[in-house]
């Protein structure tokens, strides 16, 4: 079939709207009508050139909900006219890792998403003879996409599209970083370094775990508002620090953090957002995506005395398990995703979310199709 989709030819350069044909679902695989996408960091991350596994020509986008159009022979989880959220993190239930639950990194299809096409080794997508790659698993930036069923989270139909969306990465990511990787409890002192998407629902998280102190860490002071509606209890802008950042941290946690975030993707934040935890047990967890050849760094010291360095990928969620219930509590108004949809565009002027997120105006712009 012919699909409408937004292509980046090359890195560092603007989407193109094509048509661009679509090969039905194979085994396993099935079809699926895109009705939202959310514009994830992690999209502009990549279309940017700082990724070492971009590829291009791509289809990004991984944030997205849709209806089931068409399954592949031997599809039995998910069935035609079924809403589903995209997981770029998706749930086998059936390799090592699954199995272990010890992890949410199913590596089931992991090797070949990276490699920017399907299980089988080929793309689904292409335009003329020029093959285009799959991005994240999802490429949710087409008004039709295939993937594999373990990909999918069947949820509620009465939930809607343009806001459950961003329950497929920055909802569950910050969300779920607090409650499954950190398991913040009641009364922890914490600190986010970075109030955009994924930082905001860090603190909304925290609010829901029940912390004390939720201090935001953000260069851009129009953050500030925002975060407070969902939970921020102190804001630091480091512009406005004088003397060192982290002994500022340090003082505001009365003694160091329990828990810290980094939500940039910046390796210097990374190393504060650690050594502003508390001696002998601060945790602190790493969520932004760091460019090519960048590495992180502290003194061990800092670890000998008790300080701990995590990651979290989608959060630590196990996507066909846990994100139908992370729709429940967005339709009983348990988080809050509306206040966090900045924008909305068409795909036809997707571009514009990425100038929006440069200039620190959007959290969230949705593409509704
Ligand atoms: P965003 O652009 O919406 O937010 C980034 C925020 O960081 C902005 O508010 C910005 O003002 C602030 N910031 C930038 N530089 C700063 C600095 N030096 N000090 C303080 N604040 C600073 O991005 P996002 O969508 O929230 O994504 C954040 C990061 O998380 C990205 O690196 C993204 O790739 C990553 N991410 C990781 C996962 C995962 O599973 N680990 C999932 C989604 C996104
Ligand atoms: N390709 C990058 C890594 C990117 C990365 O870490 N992605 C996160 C999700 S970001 C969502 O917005 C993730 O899920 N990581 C686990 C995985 O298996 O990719 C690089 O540095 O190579
Ligand atoms: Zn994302």
């Amino acid at each position: 079939m012919k699909t409408r989709a937004a292509v980046a030819y090359e890195a560092g350069k603007p989407l193109v709207i094509e048509d661009v044909e679509l090969d039905g679902p194979k085994a396993g695989e099935v079809l699926v009508e895109m009705k939202a996408t959310g514009v994830c960091h992690t999209d502009e991350f990549t279309r940017s050139g700082a990724d070492p596994e971009g590829l291009f020509p791509v289809i990004f986008g991984h944030e997205g909900a849709g209806v089931v159009v068409d399954v592949g022979p031997g599809v039995t989880s998910v069935a035609k006219g079924d809403h589903v959220i995209l997981l770029y993190t998706p749930e086998c239930r059936a390799c090592k890792s699954c199995l272990s639950h010890k992890t949410n990194l199913c590596t089931a299809i992991r090797a070949t998403q990276g490699k920017g096409v399907m299980p089988d080794g080929t793309s689904r997508f292409s335009i003329g003879k020029t093959k285009i790659h799959h991005y994240m698993g999802c490429s949710t930036f087409a008004q039709h996409t295939v993937l594999p069923e373990i990909a999918v989270a069947k949820v509620r139909s009465d939930a809607p599209f343009d806001k459950i969306c961003y329950i497929g990465c920055g909802v569950t990511t910050g969300i779920g970083a607090v409650m499954y990787t950190a398991k913040v409890e009641p009364g922890a002192n914490v600190v986010v370094f970075g109030l955009g998407g994924i930082g905001l629902n860090v603190v909304q998280g925290a609010r829901i775990a029940g912390a004390d102190k939720i201090i935001g860490v953000d260069l851009n002071p129009a953050r500030e508002s925002l975060a407070r509606k969902l939970g921020l209890t102190h804001f630091v802008n480091p512009k406005n620090v004088q003397g060192d950042l982290v002994a500022h941290l340090v003082e505001l946690t009365g003694g160091g953090a329990d828990y810290s975030f980094e939500c940039v993707g910046n390796v210097t934040l990374m190393r504060q957002a650690l050594e502003c935890c508390h001696r002998g047990w601060g945790v602190s967890v790493i969520i932004g995506v760091a460019g090519a050849g960048q590495e992180i760094s502290t003194r061990p010291f800092q670890l000998v005395t008790g300080r701990v360095w995590k990651g979290t990928a989608f959060g630590g969620a196990r996507g066909r398990t846990d994100v139908p219930k992370m729709v429940d509590w967005y339709m009983d108004g348990k988080i809050d995703i509306d206040s966090l949809i900045t924008h909305k565009l068409p795909l036809a002027r997707i571009n514009e979310s990425f100038d929006l997120m440069h200039e620190g105006k959007s959290i969230r712009t949705v593409v509704e199709f």
